[in-house]
């Protein structure tokens, strides 16, 4: 299942390119795309060279993202809200936002996307318990809820239209782990890029879900599914271990030690 020839893609869309991640990705993607087309709805830096082009972009306004989707080959979705937030917040950009990708992906013959869904689509499982992708989803928030409702989009427009997918339940992608909790959940940014290469080039992905992790310790996510498209992770936590350990040890039933979706289990209610 996994492939061989990395040719870059002629043109691949960054959504989110303005966020912590699209940042990262901005660069370490450039092997992979001739131009890269970026997008946010906040400033973007400017264009280094003619091989970057960028659009601002309200991933709730369909019209706009039909036009920022012309052209390009595959899509990385990125963009959204990424945290806990009210309903009304997280609807326009990631519920409505992922339906106006996959419709724009549609309408343009996009046949490749590669989705930033979230561990808070699963959050809800308690941190003793062992998981793969194909485990019953609990979503831990409204946040959680948008990501689960993007696989779906995900598997509807794969099956309906053929456009593939690699949905990327992304652990924690920061510079280092910054409690306990990420030491199970940690991302480093090379790990990512790998994956993500894999999940640009693997074929006959159909719609796959697959963890974001590097190759960690004590692990809550069975990640097959990422090893078959060819990912294989060359970093870990464990080299922050005395750092992370050294912090205040918080009690056993904080929901951060408690549940894999730490503290987004407990945020809200909001508007009350
Ligand atoms: P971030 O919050 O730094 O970046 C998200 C970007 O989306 C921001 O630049 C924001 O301006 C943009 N955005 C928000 N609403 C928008 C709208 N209506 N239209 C267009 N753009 C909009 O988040 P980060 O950390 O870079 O994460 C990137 C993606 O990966 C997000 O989808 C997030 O949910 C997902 N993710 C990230 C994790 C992490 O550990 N960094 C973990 C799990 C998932
Ligand atoms: C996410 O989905 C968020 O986007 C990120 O900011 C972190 O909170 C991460 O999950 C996490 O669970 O550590």
């Amino acid at each position: 299942m996994t492939s061989t020839s990395n040719a870059p893609f002629n043109r691949l869309l960054l959504t989110g390119a303005a966020g912590g991640l699209g940042k990262v990705l901005r660069e370490s993607l450039r092997p992979y795309a001739n131009v890269i087309r970026l997008s946010d709805i906040a400033d973007v830096a400017p264009a280094i060279d003619d091989r970057e082009e960028v659009v601002r972009c309200d991933l709730s306004d369909k019209q706009a993202v039909d036009q920022l989707v012309e052209g390009v080959d595959a899509i990385l979705h990125f963009g959204g809200v990424s945290v806990e937030r009210s309903f009304e917040e997280i609807l326009g950009a990631n519920i409505c936002g992922v339906f106006h990708i996959y419709e724009a992906a549609r309408r343009h013959g996009v046949k490749r996307v590669v989705f930033a869904s979230s561990n808070h689509v699963i959050g809800f499982y308690k941190q003793d318990e062992v998981i793969d992708a194909h485990s019953p989803r609990r979503p831990d928030s409204y946040y959680g809820l948008s990501k689960s409702y993007g696989e779906d989009m995900a598997t509807f427009y794969f099956d309906r239209y053929g456009i593939e997918t690699v949905s990327i339940r992304i652990g924690s992608a920061f510079p280092e782990p910054q409690n306990r909790r990420m030491m199970s959940t940690w991302l480093s940014f090379g790990d990512l890029t790998r994956l993500i290469e894999r999940a640009l080039y693997a074929p006959g992905v159909g719609h796959t879900v697959v963890y974001g992790m590097s190759d960690n310790n004590n692990v809550w996510w069975d990640n097959h599914l990422a090893t078959r498209l060819g990912y294989a992770p060359q970093d870990s936590s464990d080299v922050f271990r005395e750092k992370v350990e050294a912090l205040p040890l918080p009690s056993a039933d904080d929901p951060i030690r408690v549940y894999q979706g730490g503290a987004f289990c407990v945020a809200g209610p909001f508007g009350d």
